[in-house]
C-alpha cells in the first residue's frame, strides 16, 4: 500500500485553560478545557506511507527535524502503525502558515492535521472522537483543534483515556461575530516548555489544587455564556481563568514567569480600553504573547490600540475556524 493525503487544521486558543496532567504519555489532563479554534492560524501536512522507506523524515516549514523532535513526531506515528496493523515508514511535509518562530503554539494545529492525514493515509476512518484521542497522545491541546469554532474537551476519568476527548460547542458559524486578536510580541529568549511548566507546576504549586477546586464553575460558566452567546460573561471568565493558572505557575518552585514587560503593558491597555467602553478581555498561555476576545466590530480598533505598545510585532485577527479537514 503506498497512500499519500493532505490534511490542514487551525490551531485553537484556551478561554479555560488545560494546565497539569494525570498521566504524561498519554497526554491525560487534570482538569476540562474550553477553546476557540482561529481561522487564521493553519498547519497543512501530508503524509506518505511508503514501503520503500527506512525510516520515518519529517519536515516542518521546508526544515528537516531530528533528534527528539524526530522521537516525538515517530512516536506519535507508531500510534497509527499499531492502529492500522502495518510497520510501514511515513514521510511527513508540515507547513504553518503563521510564524512559528514567533512563539505562537503550533503543535495543536500540528497534531490535528498530522492526525488525520496520517489515519487516513494509512487507510483508517476515524470519527471526531478518534481522532481527538489520537490527536491528544500527540498534544494535549491539539485534541480540541479537531473541532471548528468552540469545543471542550472532557478530562475523562478512565486510566487508558478513552473517554478524554474533544467535542464541539458551537460550529464556527453559530456565533460568527466572535473575533480573537492574536498580539505577538519581538521575540526573546525561550522560555520553559509548557509540558516542563505543567510538572513542575502540578508538583510544587500549593496553589495548584485551589486550580482544581475552582476550574469546573469556570466550565460551567463558559457553557452558560456560550449559550447565551454572551461575550462579557464569556470573557470575563476567560480573563480570571488565565490569571488563575499564571498564579498556580508564580507559587512553583522555581517560579516560572512567562510573562515580559510588554505582557503587562498590553494587560492594562486592554483594561484601559474596557474601561473606556471598548469591550475586549485577555488571555495568555505558556508564553509572552497576549490574546485578546472581543467581536468583529471593535476588533480593528483594538488591534490598532495595542499594536501601538512598545514591544509588539504584530497583531493577528482571527475569527471562529473550521474543523481539521482532508484538503
Ligand atoms: C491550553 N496550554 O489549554 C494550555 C494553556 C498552554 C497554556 O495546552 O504537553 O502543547 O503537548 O499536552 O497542549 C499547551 O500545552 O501540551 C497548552 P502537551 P500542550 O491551551
Amino acid at each position: 500500500m503506498i497512500k499519500t493525503t493532505k490534511a490542514q487544521a487551525c490551531s485553537n486558543i484556551a478561554l479555560i485553560k488545560y494546565w497539569g496532567k494525570r498521566d504524561a504519555a498519554l497526554n491525560l489532563p487534570q482538569n476540562g478545557s474550553l477553546s476557540l479554534t482561529l481561522d487564521g492560524m493553519i498547519t497543512t501536512t501530508t503524509v506518505h506511507w511508503d514501503p520503500g522507506y527506512a525510516e520515518d523524515e519529517v519536515s516542518l516549514n521546508g526544515k528537516l527535524l531530528a533528534d527528539s523532535e524526530l522521537t516525538k513526531m515517530s512516536q506519535f506515528l507508531d500510534l497509527v502503525r499499531k492502529q492500522a496493523g502495518f510497520t510501514l515508514k511515513a514521510k511527513v511535509e508540515s507547513q504553518n502558515n503563521f510564524p512559528t518562530a514567533a512563539g505562537l503554539a503550533s503543535s495543536a494545529s500540528g497534531f490535528a492535521a498530522l492526525a488525520l492525514a496520517s489515519s487516513r493515509a494509512a487507510g483508517l476512518d476515524l470519527d471526531p472522537q478518534a481522532l481527538s484521542i489520537l490527536a491528544r497522545q500527540g498534544s494535549g491541546s491539539a485534541s480540541r483543534s479537531i473541532f471548528g469554532g468552540f469545543a471542550q474537551w472532557k478530562k475523562g476519568e478512565l486510566a487508558d483515556g478513552s473517554d478524554s476527548y474533544a467535542e464541539q460547542v458551537l460550529p464556527p458559524d453559530a456565533w460568527p461575530d466572535v473575533r480573537m486578536l492574536v498580539v505577538v510580541l519581538e521575540p526573546r529568549p525561550k522560555p520553559i516548555s509548557s509540558r516542563s511548566g505543567m510538572t513542575q507546576t502540578v508538583a510544587t504549586s500549593p496553589m495548584y489544587p485551589a486550580w482544581l477546586e475552582t476550574v469546573g464553575a469556570d466550565l460551567d460558566t463558559a457553557r452558560k455564556a456560550l449559550d447565551g452567546r454572551d461575550l462579557e460573561a464569556l470573557g470575563t471568565v476567560a480573563e480570571a481563568n488565565a490569571l488563575k493558572m499564571h498564579a498556580t505557575m508564580l507559587t512553583t518552585l522555581p517560579t516560572i514567569l512567562y510573562w515580559q514587560p510588554t505582557t503587562v503593558a498590553l494587560m492594562h491597555q486592554v483594561w484601559e480600553l474596557r474601561r473606556d467602553g471598548v469591550p475586549g478581555w485577555f488571555t495568555i498561555d505558556a508564553g509572552p504573547n497576549v490574546k485578546v476576545l472581543t467581536d468583529a466590530t471593535n476588533a480593528p480598533k483594538l488591534a490598532d490600540a495595542l499594536g501601538a505598545v512598545e514591544g509588539v510585532e504584530r497583531v493577528l485577527i482571527c475569527a471562529p475556524g473550521d474543523g481539521a479537514t482532508i484538503c
